[in-house]
This record gives structure tokens, sequence and C-alpha cells, in this order.
């Protein structure tokens, strides 16, 4: 942060303030100061607690606030009597061997014939996610009840301006149609994720409301403060917003619709992880968590501060880790959107240390990005960037996308055009040690649909079920594709767990990699190889294979045809522009999954 910046807030820092700059959440920056401090802090509000009752008024900004003993009016508890629909026979780490289907609910599948996406539309459609596609688990986009609510294909109804975290959305259905589709998606080994938000809701939600009117002790359960500050963790220069209902400003660095809540008010820490507990409860399996990297703000530090990595450790250790050491609990996950480019030192420290894990995966939102710049530009870089998750983190894990529902990228088919680098980008992205997250349509080719706007809308415009159609049984489709290639990946867990070694080509433009799973004792290992030119090779040679004179074609474009072994070297023959091949190297049986 530059002096000049830090100047600015310091000056708008309230009167009462400015002779400290609070770190009260701070537990990984231990000094005698600050637990002094803290002390005297708690000494202050239980004093203030016991003489007088909790005084709303008296709130300040980065105070500490609420009632330690605080229950949720809608509370659960993880007991075994308490759960209902959950997996069974999950390993511990099931999310990296699956493959994620995100699912925009608005768009997706209508089962009702009122223009919405619902909820029983994707249960109607977990034969065609899991055997058409070949995903075994689903990332839902926001489904509880929200603010900007609208049916059809030109109101961007998204969701993540949460109303009530305990109800669903009445366009998509009720609470029973979640309850069908976690019993429905189970029961055929599926996995569903819900999208979380804890950092902000809805300003027509009751805390809100109730906030602003300074009643139902919802007084500091947002940030509240009598001047607008110079706060700006996205480089927007207005996030303080005036209530005249209240004559203060509140933070909503969003959207000055989606005020953050405040995760010093020990109520507000409470209530987030209820409503975790309510759904995990009820039977999904994870959570993909909204904007993880704005929880808690200091006055100097607006992102990554240490109060945020505090509430989400506390997540992780009560709640997530919570369901495998109960009856009947399946292990739950949860995966950060720590949106962050060109910078994996900070997006790992989401992932916390070996004695303190935080989140199991993150998104790498740089993957998208380094895709193209291999089937476009020919840089290698996507091959060896993506296994950046810390071994000393035991389960740490990535997670990556071609696109998604915001502006991180184009749909691939618009972003590539060109149907064999389309077909190529597909690939790259399910042949890599990541958790693979195929947003919808993207495994149809559909592409951005700009009627209604070309700003996010573009992204989320209904499923083609005309074009599903026609690509279901068409194995050289772009269906056929991720179905046949999500089929080699489902075989060998050298690509879901494998380590990524470059292997030598001798030809430019031709890369090829190994991936060697540590935990597999079989012979062979897998040997992916990519044609980046938009010309084909006539011959390649692949050298340091680990074949030992034995190798089998599993999966490869145009027909792929043509390879000879030598040792330990593969050579492939007419490999065709964009084309691609895998080999299982040191073994001659494995059967050819895909040849299109
Ligand atoms: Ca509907
Ligand atoms: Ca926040």
């Amino acid at each position: 942060m530059n002096t000049e910046k830090s100047l600015k807030i310091a000056s708008s820092v309230p009167r009462t303030h400015t002779g400290s700059v609070p770190l009260r959440d701070d537990l990984r920056v231990v000094s005698s100061m600050l637990i002094l401090r803290s002390a005297l802090s708690l000494l202050v509000i239980a004093l203030l607690l016991s003489s007088c009752g909790p005084n709303e008024d008296a709130f300040s900004l980065l105070d500490t606030t609420g009632n330690a003993s605080y229950k949720s009016p809608n509370a659960v508890t993880i007991d075994a009597s308490s759960l209902s629909n959950q997996s069974s026979g999950l390993s511990s780490e099931w999310y990296r061997d699956s493959a994620f289907y995100h699912i925009w609910v608005k768009a997706f599948n209508d089962s009702t014939g009122d223009g919405c996406g619902d909820i029983a539309g994707i249960t109607e459609k977990l034969d065609y996610i899991r055997d058409t596609l070949g995903c075994d688990a689903i990332w839902l986009s926001p489904i509880f009840e929200c603010s900007y609510k609208g049916k059809t294909a030109d109101i961007n109804m998204h969701g993540y301006d949460t109303n009530n975290y305990y109800a669903v959305n009445s366009y998509f259905g009720t609470e029973e149609d979640v309850e069908t589709l976690l019993s429905e998606a189970h029961s055929r080994g599926m996995k569903v994720i819900f999208d979380f938000v804890p950092n902000h809701t809805s300003t027509s939600n009751s805390w809100f409301i109730n906030s602003r009117n300074k009643v139902g002790g919802k007084a500091s359960w947002y940030l509240w403060n009598d001047t607008p500050l110079n706060w700006s963790p996205m480089g927007n220069s207005n996030t303080w917003y005036l209530s005249s209902g209240r004559n203060q400003y509140y933070y909503a660095p969003f959207w000055s619709g989606m005020p953050d809540l405040n995760f010093r008010n020990l109520e507000v820490r409470e209530e987030m992880k209820n409503v975790a507990r309510y759904w995990l409860n009820k039977g999904f399996d994870g959570m993909r968590i909204d904007a993880i990297r704005y929880l808690v703000e200091d006055y100097m530090q607006w992102s990554e501060t240490a109060g945020t990595y505090r509430w989400f450790d506390e997540l992780r250790a009560d709640v997530v880790d919570a369901y495998a050491e109960v009856s009947g609990g399946s292990p739950k996950f949860m995966v950060g959107e720590a949106w962050i480019n060109n910078n994996r030192t900070l997006l790992k420290t989401y992932f916390g240390t070996a004695s303190t894990p935080e989140f199991q995966m993150l998104f790498d939102f740089d993957f998208a990005g380094a895709v193209a710049n291999a089937v476009m530009y020919r840089d290698s870089a996507v091959f060896t960037s993506t296994g950046f998750a810390p071994a000393a983190v035991p389960g740490a894990r990535v997670g990556a996308m071609l696109s998604n529902h915001d502006n991180l990228s184009d749909r691939p088919a618009t972003r590539y055009g060109n149907s064999t680098q389309l077909r190529q980008a597909s690939a790259i992205s399910l042949l890599l040690p990541v958790t693979p997250f195929i947003y919808y349509g993207n495994e149809i080719g559909q592409e951005d649909d700009t009627f209604y706007g070309t700003g996010d809308i573009r992204l989320r415009q209904p499923f083609d079920w005309t074009v599903e159609a026609d690509m279901q049984n068409d194995a050289s489709s772009l269906l056929g594709l991720y179905h046949g290639l999500l089929a080699v990946r489902s075989a060998y867990s050298d690509i879901r767990r494998g380590t990524v070694t470059m292997l030598d080509t001798d030809i430019s433009g031709v890369y090829a990699y190994l991936l060697a799973d540590p935990a597999d004792t079989g012979s062979s290992n897998i040997v992916c190889v990519f044609n980046l030119k938009g010309s084909s090779v006539p011959t390649v040679s692949i050298s340091g294979t680990g074949a030992g004179g034995k190798a089998s074609l599993v999966a490869g474009s145009g027909g792929a045809s043509g390879w000879t072994v030598s040792g330990n070297t593969i050579q492939v023959n007419g490999i065709g522009a964009n084309g691609y091949r895998v080999f299982a190297a040191g073994s001659d049986s494995e059967p050819l999954l895909y040849a299109y």
C-alpha cells in the first residue's frame, strides 16, 4: 500500500480511534501488546454488558460487538440426529477426484414452463450430467431468497444479494425440491455444493433493515460509520453509502445494494456458521464461498486481513471438518473464490498451513488465460503452472475452469471461434491434475449471448437443449470430447492426482508431459502430447517417457492412429493442427477410450 493512500485513510479514521489501529481479530500476529489490548477490550465489553446490557448506540466501527452466547433463531447443531441426505462412502479428499459441473440455476433447465430454470429441472438432468457429460459433482449458483428477482432472460437474477439464507428462492422451487435433488444426486454417487455468500447481504435482508433502524439487536451487524471512509479494496472510489434512516454510512464495496456484514460482531460470526451447518446438515457436500478476500476489514487494509483468515480457519475447524467426526456425516469441503491474478504466493495463503488448514480448494483465476496462451500463442506455461497447491497442506487442491459466470473470460466457444482450438483448450482443461469446473453450456460450445447486454448477463443465458440433443449421440462432437476425456480422467488417477513432469520433444511447438500419481503402484503412467501449432506435424518423438518399450494409446484427436514406441521414446506420427494424444506409458494393454 502506498503512503499517500495510507495518509488519506488515516485522516478519515474516526476520532475515537486515532490513537490506535485495532487488530483484535489477529491471532496470527501474536504479541503481548495485542493480547493486552484484546483483554482490555473484552473487559470493557463485559463491563458494558453486565452494567447496562448491550448498548447498541455505543457501537463504533471495528469494535468487537455482540453476545458471545448468541444462538441463531434457526440454530442447528452437527449431530447424527440432525443429518439427512448425507453422501455415503466418500473419501476425505473426494474433491480431488471429482469433475464439477457449474450450474447457473436460472438458466439451466426449466421444469415448470415459466421460463426460469429451477431445482427440479436440475434433478431431471442428473443423468445428463453424470452419464452424457461425465461429471460427478455440481456447484449450484446462489439458490437462496434474494432481492433482485425476475424469471425472464433479460433479468440478471444473480442471487448474491441474499434476503434470507434459510429460504430457497421461490422462483427455483422449495426446500423439499432441494432435498430431492440431494437425495437423487447422492443415489447416483454425485456430490452437490451450494454457493455461500457470507461477506454481504441484500439491503432488503431483515437483518440490514433492523440494523439501519437499530432494532432487534442488529445495530452492529453491519459496518456503520458517521463519515464515508476511503476504503477501496477493488479500486472503486465510492464504497460507503448514506442511510438516511440511520443518518450513518454503511460499507458496501460490491454494490450499494449489498452491504458488508460486520464479522467483528460475534453474533454475525455464529449466524453465518449456522447457515453453513443448516445446509450441510441437509446433505450438501460442501460450499463454494464467495468473495473470501474481503470478509473482515482493518482501517488500513481491506483484503487478506488476519481477521478474514481467522474466521475461515474457524469455519473449517468448527463446521467443515466436524462432519467427518459425526456418525452418519460425510466429509465436507469448501472451495474459495479468492479472485487473485498473477500472485500465487498471495493466493496460496488461503490454503492455510498444515496445522491450521483453511480452504481445501482455491480457484485458479489464471488458468483460463494460461490455456488461451497455450492454444493461441504456443505458451507452454499452463502445463507447469497449475500444480501449485502446497504439498505441506494435506489435501490442498486447485480448481480450474475455462470460464464461469463472471467476467473472467468469454465462453470458450466465443473466445476461440476456431473449433480445433476450442477442442484443444477443452482437452488441456481436462488433462491436468486440477479439479475441473465445467460451466454449463461450455460442453456444447454455447457462445456468449449478448442479446440482453454485453456484461455478465451474456454468460448467463439459457442452456441450449436443442444443441445438446444433436450432440448427445455423436462421439465426434464437443460434448463427445468432454465425455470421452472425462472418462479417461476417471480411469487414471495419474491424471487426477499426478504430478507433472515436462518431457523432451524434437519439434518446437509440440509439448509433452508425464503425469504420475505418487500413490499409484501400477506400472503405467500417463503421457499427454499437445501440438500447439496451427499446422499438422508429420512426426514427433517424445523422449524420457518411462515407457520401457511399452505404451498404449488411450485417447487422441483425429483418429489418433500412427505411433510407435522404442525404449523410453514414443514417436507420434501425423498429429494434426492443435491435436493431442494421451498414452499410458509402461503398458501395452490399455484400451483406447476416445479417438476423435
Ligand atoms: Ca421453472
Ligand atoms: Ca467484508
